[in-house]
């Protein structure tokens, strides 16, 4: 594209379009301080309104961020400005490409919000020489729309989620519009085209609308993208399919584009409004076809066209820093210093540097102003979820082991009335990939149902428009939205089974971030935290068979901060409820709830189960014989190896009589760590008073062994530790045989207890055999009828007689 535009057009263009003279002036030149501020803050470090000639001293000696994406961002910006103030506008704007870092930085700070949070970038040269020093400079800003960007709930630096985090936030918040770009490159990722499908669970009656920007600038790092070598015709079909109404701004001459743009946006914007009063006031029930735009502009627009005889605007050549190397090529300095005065900055900033009042002034104010809108401070709007007693859904446990529950189905009770209690205020939702009934929390589904805008059966059930329950087959959607609720300052929950939660391992990643650097930040409040549950787990998928075998995530989740991360292996109902509980109120983390779903013995009673959720950890003296001096430590933590383990006790009464065991179990896992590593870390002393030293440990854990390892290597007496778990042997066989392929079945838990412990010395080679047989005979028996033994079926937890 060229800007062939002559200047009889533009004098044109100036007429045609919805804006006056005055107006498309005042924001040709905002959007040109936007670029100027945006290009400054990449290359400068002093020298700021370039009232001197730009030397190599006043630029940086590193130039690290990312144009080509900015000045399209920065158009959008201005736009959104004017809508904000003529529609009072309650809008946010996420940024898919974060890396255009400084064009949002830039506008924070021309609209004041910046200089209001950050008093030290003044309104003056000074203030703006601080704003481009401190860019990506070390201990200054990041790059990308991080969370110290004013404004931001995305940063946008893994790239895709951008449309599904916007949905996110525009669910029950019907004021709101969530203006949200996608990079054409990013939309060519998994996450980002399934997330076109978020129309179908919007309400226009009760939830906010999203307004999509395909930002078709052509190009990615290195290559063009595919939407834009599609045909146009194509590519609009492309949105129509996925439900939208697409509108199309094309072009590269700024004036022509400022009075398009404001035309198409004044078009898109009557139509929300159209769809939300056909929906709010005349009761359709219509799935709308919401407007979204397609948004063709150079990438790099109004940036150097050619450096070193190469073109630069509209390639890929301008998504980084379109020229560096300013050092050893003199004209690459003034080819920037022409850069950065074809924005005329002495027009736009005063003598003493300030922004010029009467361009200024084409901004919304106070809470108006994007940078401050309070839904992208999430905290701000936090209101306490109303969580009922969660010891009205106790489940009786007249003694250890008598009661047979499913642990998950106890909690869908529980979650049903916390949505029941939150009805009205409408700030929590429960979201899982088409697994909630699975997952055995279908309760919470009563009453309210799950979201559906789309066509709908007489087969279907609870389906609804007004439904709370969100269920996609997308971890990703899942994900994103509840990240995109949770940022905007609501609650929710987030079910899944175990093995495939690693699909959004990065997605939970980025959160994990932004959750490090906002507990940083005074001005971010904090937010609920994501509560997941996982379930249909490594020990119980017999039937779906080895691809359904992980409890990775447990190991993924360890490696982030501590003051983020909580891991919770409840092994009974009565613990979930009570961990579920304590995390539904909870701030700032992320929670992990591992429990399984299948019908299982229940340990604690409600008092029990609140005091050993509270310590995080426990020895069960009931399963213990050891008065205080054991020979052997029975660990367990999650609900099949508590099984496995309490089974193992009862065999070592047969096969080893004399030995002394302590039963501890766990549910708080980074309890394990050192206090100095996790806050729920127990003292060293208290840890050696559970696991005393010198004496062995055997530790049935759920997931991956080394896991334990990892927690515990600074720990006393950790080469006396011997961890059981899942060792990556599945397929599609018996719950017991699983623990068997894997060898943490009681058997071998309870020969590791006698091969380790050393009152039982003179019993190993006796012991081995005996488990070789018991093992052989399982073998034989689950090969012939196709089910475990009976007394491993019908096994039942018996209390020691001699005790
Ligand atoms: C998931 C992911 N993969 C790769 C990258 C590396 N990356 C950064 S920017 C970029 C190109 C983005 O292109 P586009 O979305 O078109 O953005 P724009 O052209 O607006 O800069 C890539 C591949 C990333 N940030 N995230
Ligand atoms: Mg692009």
């Amino acid at each position: 594209m060229t800007s062939a535009t002559t200047e009889t057009n533009r004098a044109e263009a100036t007429t045609q379009g919805p804006l006056t003279p005055e107006q498309l002036q005042k924001m040709n030149a905002y959007w040109r301080a936007a670029n100027y501020l945006s290009v400054g803050q990449i290359y400068l470090k002093d020298n700021p309104l370039l009232e001197r000639p730009l030397t190599l001293d006043d630029v940086k000696p590193r130039l690290l961020g990312h144009w080509g994406t900015t000045p399209g961002l920065n158009f959008l910006y201005v736009h959104w400005n004017r809508l904000i103030r003529e529609r009072h506008l309650d809008m946010i704007y996420i940024i898919g490409p974060g890396h255009g870092g400084p064009g949002l930085v830039a506008n924070t700070y021309l609209e004041g919000s910046y200089s209001e949070i950050y008093p030290h970038i003044e309104q003056n040269r000074d203030g703006i020489k601080r704003l481009f020093r401190q860019f990506s400079w070390p201990y200054g800003i990041p790059s990308h729309v991080a969370p110290e960007t004013p404004g931001s709930i995305h940063e946008g630096g893994e790239l895709g989620y951008s449309l599904v985090h916007a949905y996110g936030a525009a669910f029950d918040n019907p004021n709101l519009i969530v203006a949200c770009v996608v990079g054409d490159g990013e939309a060519e990722t998994g996450p980002l085209a399934t997330s076109w499908h978020s129309n179908k669970f919007l309400n226009p009656a009760t939830d906010g609308a999203v307004l999509p920007i395909l930002h078709l600038n052509g190009y990615k790092i290195a290559n063009p993208t595919v939407l834009a070598r599609i045909p146009h015709a194509e590519l609009e079909e492309l949105m129509r399919g996925y439900g939208y109404e697409p509108y199309t701004l094309e072009g590269d001459d700024p004036l022509t584009m400022h009075q398009k743009a404001a035309e198409i946006f004044d078009r898109m914007l009557d139509r929300i409004a159209e769809i939300q009063k056909a929906a709010r006031e005349g009761g359709s029930t219509e799935r709308p076809s919401w407007p979204m735009l397609i948004m063709r502009t150079p990438k790099g627009w109004t940036g150097p066209k050619e450096v070193d005889r190469k073109p630069v605007e509209n390639t890929w050549r301008a998504h980084q820093v379109p020229f560096s190397e300013l050092r050893e090529k003199p004209d690459h300095l003034r080819l920037l210093e022409e850069w950065m005065h074809s924005y005329k900055p002495e027009e736009l900033f005063d003598e003493k540097g300030a922004f010029r009042a009467e361009i200024a002034e084409i901004a919304p104010k106070g809470r108006l102003r994007m940078g401050m809108n309070a839904h992208a401070n999430g905290g701000l709007l936090w209101q306490p979820l109303r969580v009922p007693s969660f010891r009205d859904f106790a489940v009786k446990v007249e003694s250890p082991g008598e009661t047979i529950a499913e642990s998950t189905r106890v909690l869908g009770k529980m979650l049903h009335a916390v949505m029941e209690a939150n009805k009205e205020t409408k700030n929590f939702r429960v979201f899982g990939p088409d697994e909630t009934a699975s997952n055995r929390i279908g309760d919470v589904i009563t009453g309210t149902g799950k979201t559906w805008m789309a066509e709908t059966l007489p087969v279907d059930v609870d389906l609804s428009p007004t439904g709370r329950v969100m269920e996609i087959l997308s971890e990703h959607m899942c994900q994103g939205w509840l990240e995109g609720y949770l940022l905007t300052g609501r609650h929710g929950f987030f079910s899944c089974y175990e093995a495939f939660i690693h699909i959004v391992d990065s997605m939970v990643n980025q959160h994990a971030k932004w959750l490090k650097v906002t507990r940083q930040i005074p001005w971010r409040k904090p937010i609920a935290s994501l509560n997941y549950l996982l379930s249909s787990l490594v020990w119980r998928q017999d039937h779906n068979g080895f691809s359904h075998q992980d409890p990775g995530f447990i190991d993924h989740l360890v490696n982030k901060k501590a003051d983020v991360v909580r891991i919770y292996l409840p092994p009974d109902a009565n613990c979930l409820l009570s961990v579920a509980d304590h995390c539904l109120r909870s701030r700032h983390y992320i929670n992990l709830i591992v429990a399984g779903k299948q019908p299982a013995p229940q340990w604690l009673t409600m008092d029990e189960a609140v005091a050993h959720c509270t310590t995080g950890l426990g020895i069960w003296k009931w399963a213990s014989n050891d008065n205080g001096k054991p020979d052997v430590v029975m660990a367990c933590c999650g609900d099949v190896p508590t099984m496995e383990a309490l089974a193992a006790v009862m065999l070592l009464r047969e096969q080893a009589p004399d030995i002394k065991v302590r039963v501890v179990n766990i549910v708080d896992l980074m309890t394990l760590q050192p206090q100095s590593e996790h806050p729920h870390g127990l003292s060293d002393e208290e840890y050696d008073a559970i696991f005393p030293p010198k004496v062995p440990t055997i530790f049935a854990f759920h997931g991956y062994p080394w896991g334990i390892h990892r927690l515990t290597y600074r720990r006393h007496n950790h080469d006396n530790l011997h961890v059981r778990g899942y060792k990556e042997e599945g397929t599609t066989t018996t719950p017991f045989d699983m623990c068997v392929l894997n060898n943490i079945d009681r058997f071998q838990l309870a020969l590791d207890a006698i091969t380790r412990a050393k009152r039982t010395a003179r019993k190993v080679d006796d012991a081995r055999q005996w488990y070789s047989e018991e093992i052989q005979r399982h073998r034989l028996y689950v090969a012939e009828n196709g089910e475990d033994l009976p007394e491993i079926q019908q096994w039942q937890w018996q209390p020691d007689k001699t005790q």
